[in-house]
């Protein structure tokens, strides 16, 4: 045994974090571990004997506790004791770990810190309602904040993915439902770690929390699992992934028996002009969109309408105006603010760009949308009708080619889990040699335009997110009286419409707090 009053036991508390407990000068072996022994339970000896062990073994132990502490090492208490300990001690830092003296024998042994397995945590108690803090969060999407930044992110991942299953199932109301408890949890400010924090939050139903409750406990939820896995959700993931195709008709092809890119080449099916186009730019389209490809193309945008219609403006909406990163698509609106000018827009725009083949593909659809025929007395419908083109750009930049490059190369492995086998090695040859030949890549963009005095609802309408959209009507509907679509507001009690030249004035007239679009990633 190690004399123990002979322990120096005042001399670390002056001490930084950086230098090694013992006295001795030389560098901590590793600096990102500070260890506490607590004595309680453990006694003073057998804590001197453990400390001057670890010291000798490079670590640093610190004969005091204090915030630059990050493990605390204990024996035969649990959990609950040694926290009670820390609130004595004024807490600790958030990250700090409880960990059981098996943790410091094992890391002893090895010479190293090892890691830290459930078996070395601290016994926690069951946490009771009165002690954790309950999250609170308003029950409409529109009425939070909602950033990029996920602190739930395996569970709105797979809740995301359930909702994703029920909405091309033809099962709308489930997919809701999915949604409305991953935004929930999206807007939490912190990680989920036990269920009792769900308490109280809205729109979590049987379902989701089953699912939340399977992760929490297990790390992963079977449901989940097996519908990753499932063929039906596979082969409906890769034939939606065709522009053009939706769920109905996904669900006839593989009833037919057409489960992947290949079996719908050599089915002979009909295709329509948009799915021709979907099949024939399948990769690039599956592909992200990244910031600067849509800062590119808005340049394009720009130009064409610059020439077409000297003082329209142009709005990049969508997902890049939440400010996220990637997209499926880039949207635009378009307005000219004297109202009138934008008629016949669309037309010019689109044969401007289609003359010098920027467009691989489009569909425009005319402004059928006109007020005397909604309304007053029709409130107006959540269907957008603004004149509209859905398109396929051909975007030639030397960024996008290097991103094809790089497509081309992982073809194989990617194309496999598309279910898009490729015919052997020539056939991945010449996919790669087309890629790496060509200097473009396809990209989804849909151009709206929109009279100005309707452009604050086009606006709101069209940044989303989706599920944020449907919350504000849901939240106008239900709390306001009012209907609201990408056109207008209508206050159904006053039987008229609500004039807005902002989006401020549009949740001003909702009686929400603004939200930003950066907030609004729900
Ligand atoms: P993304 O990054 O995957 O492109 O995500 P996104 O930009 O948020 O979604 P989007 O599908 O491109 O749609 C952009 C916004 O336009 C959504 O908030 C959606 O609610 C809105 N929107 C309309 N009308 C229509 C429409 O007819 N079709 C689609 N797809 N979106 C519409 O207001
Ligand atoms: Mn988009």
């Amino acid at each position: 045994m190690v004399p123990l009053k002979r322990r120096k036991v005042a001399l670390s508390a002056t001490q930084g974090a950086g230098t090694h407990s013992s006295g001795e000068t030389e560098p901590a072996k590793f600096p990102q571990v500070v260890l506490f022994l607590l004595e309680r339970k453990m006694g003073a000896s057998r804590r001197a004997f453990l400390s001057q062990l670890g010291r000798r073994k490079g670590f640093q132990v610190q004969e005091t506790f204090s915030e630059n502490v990050t493990h605390v090492v204990c024996e035969k208490n649990s959990g609950e004791e040694v926290r009670t300990w820390l609130e004595s001690q004024g807490g600790g830092q958030a990250k700090l770990h409880l960990l059981d003296v098996s943790w410091y024998t094992e890391s002893m042994r090895d010479g190293y810190p090892v890691e830290i397995q459930d078996r070395h945590k601290l016994q926690e108690p069951v946490v009771s309602d009165s002690e954790v803090i309950p999250f609170s969060v308003p029950g409409y999407a529109c009425q939070r904040r909602t950033t990029l930044e996920n602190h739930n992110s395996v569970l709105t991942d797979a809740l995301s993915l359930l909702a994703e299953n029920a909405e091309l199932s033809d099962e709308d109301g489930r997919g809701v439902a999915f949604r409305r408890a991953a935004a929930v949890l999206k807007a939490l400010p912190s990680a989920v770690t036990h269920v009792s924090q769900l308490t109280g939050l809205p729109c979590l139903g049987e379902h989701s929390l089953r699912v939340i409750k399977d992760i929490l406990k297990n790390g992963t939820s079977s449901e989940v699992e097996s519908t990753k896995a499932s063929e039906r959700f596979k082969a409906l993931k890769v034939l939606t992934g065709i522009f053009g195709v939706g769920a109905k008709t996904a669900d006839r092809w593989i009833r037919e028996g057409i489960h992947n890119l290949q079996q719908l080449r050599s089915s002979g099916q009909t295709l329509n002009r948009a799915q021709q186009a979907g099949l024939e730019h399948y990769a690039d389209i599956r592909q992200p969109v990244s910031t600067a490809e849509a800062e590119a193309i808005r340049a394009v945008v720009e130009r064409a309408v610059a020439s077409v219609l000297p003082g329209a403006q142009i709005v990049l909406t969508g997902g890049f105006r939440r400010g996220k990163l990637t997209g499926h698509d880039v949207d635009f609106l378009i307005t000219h603010p004297e109202e009138g000018r934008e008629v016949g827009l669309m037309p010019k725009l689109v044969s401007w760009l289609d003359s010098r083949g920027l467009l691989l593909y489009q569909k425009t659809s005319r402004n059928s949308y006109l007020e005397s025929q909604d309304g007053p007395g029709r409130p107006p419908s959540n269907i957008d009708r603004f004149e509209r083109c859905l398109s396929i750009f051909k975007l030639s930049t030397p960024e996008a080619a290097k991103t094809d490059l790089q497509d081309a190369a992982e073809n194989g492995v990617q194309s496999e889990k598309d279910g898009e086998s490729q015919s052997g090695e020539l056939g991945q040859h010449l996919q790669r040699k087309a890629a790496s030949e060509r200097r473009w890549r396809a990209v989804r963009v849909d151009l709206v335009v929109s009279p100005v005095s309707q452009f604050a609802f086009a606006l709101l309408g069209w940044t989303g997110s989706k599920l944020f959209e449907r919350e504000l009507r849901r939240w106008a509907g239900h709390e306001r009286g009012m209907s609201l679509s990408s056109h207008a507001l209508y206050d159904n009690k006053q039987g008229r419409y609500i004039r807005a030249s902002s989006e401020e004035e549009i949740f001003a007239h909702l009686g929400l707090e603004y939200i930003p679009p950066s907030e609004r990633n729900a």
